[in-house]
């Protein structure tokens, strides 16, 4: 088995072999390639690309950007390409899209092309998002999901990935291919960071008295506006927690089961963590459209076991 600690890689072991070592399914290690291979068109595409309006929507109502149109397609081409790919859920578009060419797809994947597109423009980092299941349905609870990953377009273009052995961190070299930067990633220290999103006088009053409660513990505000760098954050610093809560206005919050919580509960799950509606365990949450919403609070279990007894004893 290879190892890596960050800064300390003899030698580059790159995500393929990686997975392949960790005796990863080769259909499954197939699709986690497709997205890597995808990862460096669309880092092009941010880099170089139109950041003008696509002049569509997308199901919430949310204006495309040329951008989440471009990304969108890369992907999903990558993984009707894979030949192992069922059914397909973007975020960017409406309905599940069955791959009919060939027809003995293995898994379905939901994702979230371009996560946070509306940084671009401001030159900050955004992400892309993966979930992966097995079979066809794509309506079912996360905990059943057998990997998950993102892809943070940063200073520099890093992959986290789990296939439910751990949280492992590869980073693009200057082939653009994905060599392991570090395995093994585990919240294990304090909640150093807290990334808070929405209004907060719109917070309930068990919200409130949480973030008083970090804010008292001198736990720091590190708060992008991107869920991918918030999270990645949260993850390499070993310690914190996102919030994106119920709100007086927004009472399921503002980001997508399918294609944001679950994956990243399953990564946070995976490192030692822990991510709730403030109520009960996002991954056992039973989604009944592609588009369900949910309130989330992740990162440091025993933070976001503090927040459950908040919110049963204040909201
Ligand atoms: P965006 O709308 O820019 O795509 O999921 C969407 C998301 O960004 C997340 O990346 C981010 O955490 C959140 O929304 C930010 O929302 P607020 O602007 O309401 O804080």
């Amino acid at each position: 088995m290879v190892s890596a600690e960050r800064g300390q890689t003899k030698f580059q072991i790159n995500l393929r072999r990686y997975l392949r070592e960790s005796g990863v399914d080769r259909d499954l290690t197939r699709i986690i390639c497709e997205i890597a291979n995808a990862s460096k068109y669309i880092i092009n595409a941010i880099r170089t690309g139109d950041l003008g309006v696509a002049g569509t929507s997308n199901l919430y109502g949310e204006q495309q950007l040329a951008l989440d149109v471009l990304s969108d397609r890369i992907i999903t081409k990558r993984l009707v390409h894979s030949g192992v790919v069922a059914n397909i859920a973007s975020e960017e578009v409406a309905d599940v899209t069955p791959v009919t060419y060939p027809t003995n797809g293995r898994y379905s994947v939901a994702f979230d092309p371009l996560d946070g597109s509306s940084l671009v423009d401001v030159n900050l980092a955004v992400g892309t998002i993966v979930s992966i299941y097995e079979g066809d349905d794509l309506l079912q609870p996360g905990r059943n999901q057998v990997a998950a990953l993102y892809v943070l377009y940063g200073p520099r273009t890093t992959m986290v990935v789990s296939t439910g052995n751990g949280v492992h961190e590869f980073a693009m070299n200057l082939l653009m291919e994905f060599d392991l930067v570090q395995e093994n990633l585990k919240l294990e220290g304090p909640a150093r960071v807290y990334a808070p999103g929405g209004t907060r006088t719109k917070y309930s009053s068990g919200t409130e008295k949480f973030v008083q409660h970090l804010e008292n513990n001198g736990t720091k505000l590190r708060y992008s506006g991107g869920f991918v760098p918030d999270i990645n954050h949260v993850l390499v610093k070993r310690g914190g927690v996102f919030m994106y809560p119920h709100l007086s206005d927004l009472p399921n919050g503002k980001l997508r089961v399918l294609y944001e919580l679950n994956p990243m509960a399953y990564l946070i799950e995976q490192a030692g963590g822990a991510a709730s509606t403030g109520r009960g365990r996002i991954l056992d949450l039973q989604p009944e459209k592609i588009d369900d919403r949910a309130p989330v609070f992740i990162g440091s279990k025993s933070e976001i076991e503090q927040l459950e007894q908040f919110i049963a004893e204040e909201d």
